[in-house]
C-alpha cells in the first residue's frame, strides 16, 4: 500500500519504547518490521515530504564505485556523509570498500557487485545471492558501523514462455532512523534493483526492507506528527534514460523520476 512507510512510522510513534541509544538523543523504538514495496507499483519515494533524490542518487553512485571519502560526493554538493568524516574526509573501509573491494586474509579483494551481476546472469536460482557490508573483521576501523548490512536477490522465473524472470531484493538494516534515513535508504536500494534488473534483462519484483532497532528520534517528533497529518500521493515512476556497458557505468543524468507528487520538505537535525 502506498501508506506503508507512514504506518510504520505511526506504529513506531505509538508503540515504541523510550530507550537511549550512541548519540544520546533518545529514542522511541521498535524491534523488528517488515515492508514490501512492489517495484512495478511505481518507485517508492517518500510522498508525505520532499526526499532529494539528488543526494540517494549521489550516494548510491558512490557506494558502487567503491570510495571511502566523502570529496567525491562534496564535488558534487552532497553533504550527507559530512558529519562523520575525518578532516582528509576518509570514512575508513564503508560500504562501497565492502561492496567492491571485500579484503581476504591472503592479501586479495573480493567484488561481490560484480558477482552479484555474474550470479544474477549465470545462475539466477542461486540463494547465495548476497551481499555483505558487515565485515566483522574491519568494523573497527568504520567511521560508523554499516545501517544497511546486508541483502539478498532472488529472481521468479518467467511465468510465460520467452517472458522475464524478476528481480527481488531483500534488505537487513541493523539501525533505522526512520524519519531521515528510511526514505533514503528504501529508495537507494530500489534504485539499486532497477539498476541490476537492466543490466541482467530481468524485470523488477519487490523491494523488501527489513528493519532491527527501528526508531524516531525524539528531535523528530515534531516533524513526525506534520508528516503524520498528511495524506500520500502514489508512487512516481522511475526512468532510466539508457541502458549503460555495466553496473559501474551509471552517472547522475541516467535517471529521471517522473510525476512525483509531494508535500513540501522537512527539516530535521540528524544525530551523529
Ligand atoms: N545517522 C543517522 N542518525 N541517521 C541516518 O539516517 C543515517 N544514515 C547515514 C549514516 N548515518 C546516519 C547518512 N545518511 C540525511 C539523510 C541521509 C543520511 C544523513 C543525513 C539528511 O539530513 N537528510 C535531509 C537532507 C537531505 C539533503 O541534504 O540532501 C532530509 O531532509 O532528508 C542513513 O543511512
Amino acid at each position: 500500500a502506498r501508506s506503508q512507510y507512514e504506518d510504520f512510522m505511526r506504529h513506531v510513534r505509538d508503540h515504541g519504547v523510550a530507550k537511549g541509544d550512541r548519540t544520546g538523543t533518545g529514542t522511541r523504538s521498535v524491534f523488528g518490521h517488515q515492508m514490501r514495496f512492489d517495484l512495478n507499483e511505481g518507485f517508492p519515494l517518500v510522498t508525505t515530504k520532499k526526499v532529494h533524490l539528488k543526494s540517494i542518487i549521489l550516494e548510491l553512485l558512490w557506494f558502487l564505485r567503491g570510495e571511502r571519502n566523502v570529496r567525491w560526493l562534496q564535488e558534487r554538493g552532497c553533504t550527507i556523509w559530512d558529519e562523520w568524516a575525518a578532516d582528509d574526509g576518509d570514512l575508513g573501509p564503508v560500504y562501497g570498500v565492502q561492496w567492491r573491494s571485500w579484503p581476504t586474509t591472503d592479501g586479495g579483494a573480493i567484488d561481490q557487485i560484480a558477482e552479484v551481476v555474474q550470479t544474477l546472469r549465470s545462475n539466477p536460482d542461486s540463494r547465495r545471492i548476497i551481499v555483505s557490508a558487515w565485515n566483522v573483521a574491519d568494523l573497527p576501523k568504520m567511521a560508523l558501523m554499516p545501517c544497511h548490512a546486508f541483502f539478498q536477490f532472488y529472481v521468479a522465473p518467467a511465468t510465460e514462455p520467452g517472458g522475464r524472470g524478476r528481480l527481488s531484493c531483500q534488505l537487513y538494516q541493523r539501525s533505522a532512523d526512520i524519519f531521515l534515513g528510511v526514505p533514503f535508504n528504501i529508495a537507494s536500494y530500489a534504485l539499486l534493483t532497477h539498476m541490476l534488473a537492466q543490466q541482467c534483462d530481468l524485470d523488477v519484483g519487490d523491494f523488501i526492507w527489513t528493519g532491527g532497532d527501528c526508531h524516531i528520534y525524539d528531535n523528530h517528533v515534531e516533524q513526525v506528527e506534520t508528516q503524520l497529518a498528511r495524506t500520500p500521493y502514489p508512487y512516481p515512476t522511475l526512468q532510466i534514460r539508457r541502458r549503460p556497458a555495466s553496473i559501474l557505468d551509471y552517472a547522475y543524468d541516467d535517471f529521471e523520476v517522473l510525476d512525483y507528487q509531494h508535500h513540501p520538505a522537512i527539516k530535521a537535525p540528524v544525530a551523529v
